[in-house]
């Protein structure tokens, strides 16, 4: 773990963390193979890769009802009860986030101006499994496409050696509301997802986190199926000044490195007792971690920065872009309104990033390695399209007449400019 004032970062240093991630080009050529012979060869190249990544013979690619019934049943039932509430906040946040279905506004007389909203008509989650299973990413990716009014909603997660989908990650899918749930994973389910195979329909847009084969996978189909954003490993960026705590601080850092060896965790404050404290609770920490290996390895990639100031401290958040942002500051206020690049903001010690992984209600599905620079984590606005209105009368039409018709013959299209004038002619 790298411990250092910002400002004595060598340009090095800075570059590791500012343009972390990047390893898509490297598996670009294999992920367009496995593509093309989903392609051209549908289940039965579904059902050979399955049985190269995931080591599953697999029948049936589409998870029945049955099925579906029978992981819920042996789910504790009080666990039940939590996935249930989760998925309620969940519901309900994204709910607040719909815009008015159809609106208008008057730009002058006789001009309307307004846009309707439409629900996509189909959506595809990609849920990863296998080393580990992710049922809350069931709910993240689901939930906010039904709220949406998406008609046809599916999943896609790879099984296990068995051929079984994890019963918890099955129950999440029906508490959030799918369709149809596929057990495939990896490159072969979104290119099933995006051109469609014998068992699996072919949905309009692709929405999840994935490793660097997926994601690469994603960008790839972009010619069929509309994506959301590259989302990878899990990182943290937490900003602090001496009111922070900093066992929680550094808990948090742990928490954020027990997802990948890649995940990359970073604290940068004003306060130097503050960075003294997290760096010694980390290691602290870390040595108790319960998956030290991975925790280990991804502190490699950690940092905990002294900046000379919270100006600095901002800045060098919004050049980091990070996906999940921490506040623990006394004046949060005035910090948050500097923050211009995060996927999701948690202020307070009260706001770990577990919280919104799991139950407050925010989505945990989110752009990583300095995608918050350009892409929102994932939204009601995901899932709607929009499409704009006019509204005109003939005395509307009468003051753009002018300009439309100026404009269209200085650009050689008289046609245009009579479309107007033929309104004007009795
Ligand atoms: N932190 C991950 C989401 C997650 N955490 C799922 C636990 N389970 C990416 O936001
Ligand atoms: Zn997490």
């Amino acid at each position: 773990m790298l411990y250092k004032r910002l400002s004595e970062l060598s340009g090095e240093e800075k570059d590791k963390l500012i343009n972390r991630g990047g390893e898509l080009a490297d598996v670009g050529e294999t992920v367009a193979s496995i593509i093309r012979d989903v392609k051209d060869n549908g289940d039965e190249a579904l059902r050979s890769y399955t049985k190269k990544f995931d080591r599953a013979d697999i029948g049936a690619i589409e998870v029945s009802k049955d099925e579906i019934e029978e992981a819920v049943s042996s789910i504790d039932k009080s666990l039940l009860k939590h996935l249930e509430f989760a998925a309620e906040n969940i519901r309900k946040f994204h709910q607040a986030q719909m815009p008015e279905k159809m609106w208008f506004m008057e730009l002058s007389p006789g001009i309307e101006l307004g846009q309707k909203f439409t629900p996509l008509e189909s959506v595809g989650a990609y849920v990863p499994g296998g080393r580990a299973s992710y049922p809350s990413t069931a709910l993240m990716t689901i939930i906010p496409a039904r709220v949406a009014g998406v008609k046809r909603v599916v999943m896609c997660t790879p099984p296990g050696p068995d051929g079984k989908v994890n019963p918890l990650t099955l129950a999440a899918a029906k508490v959030a509301g799918a369709d149809h749930v596929y057990r495939i994973g990896g490159v072969q389910a979104v290119a099933a997802m995006a051109y469609g195979t014998e068992s699996v329909d072919q949905v309009s847009k692709i929405v999840g986190p994935g490793n660097v084969f997926v994601t690469a996978a994603k960008m790839q189909v972009r010619d069929m199926a509309e994506i959301d954003f590259p989302a990878g490993p899990s990182e943290v960026l937490i900003i602090a000044d001496d009111t922070a705590d900093a066992a929680m601080a550094a808990s948090d850092i742990i928490a954020q490195a027990e997802h990948d060896p890649n995940s990359v965790s970073v604290l940068v404050t004003s306060s130097e007792k503050l960075a003294e404290d997290v760096h010694r609770e980390v290691l602290e920490q870390a040595s108790k971690a319960a998956r030290s290996d991975i925790v280990n390895a991804s502190l490699e990639n950690a940092a905990v920065l002294v900046a000379d100031s919270m100006e600095s401290c901002i800045e060098f958040s919004n050049d980091f872009a990070p996906e999940h942002l921490e506040i623990m500051v006394e004046n949060s206020d005035s910090v948050l309104s500097d923050i211009d690049n995060a996927g999701s903001v948690f202020v307070g010690n009260y706001a770990p990033v577990p919280v919104g992984d799991y139950a407050s209600g925010t989505n945990h599905v989110l752009p990583t390695a300095g995608y918050a620079k350009m892409y929102s984590g994932l939204n009601i606005l995901h899932f709607l399209k929009c499409a704009s209105i006019q509204r005109i009368s003939k005395e509307g039409l009468e003051t753009l007449k002018d300009s439309v018709i100026s404009i269209a013959e200085e650009e050689g299209l008289m046609a245009h400019a009579e479309s107007i004038r033929t309104r004007f002619r009795n």
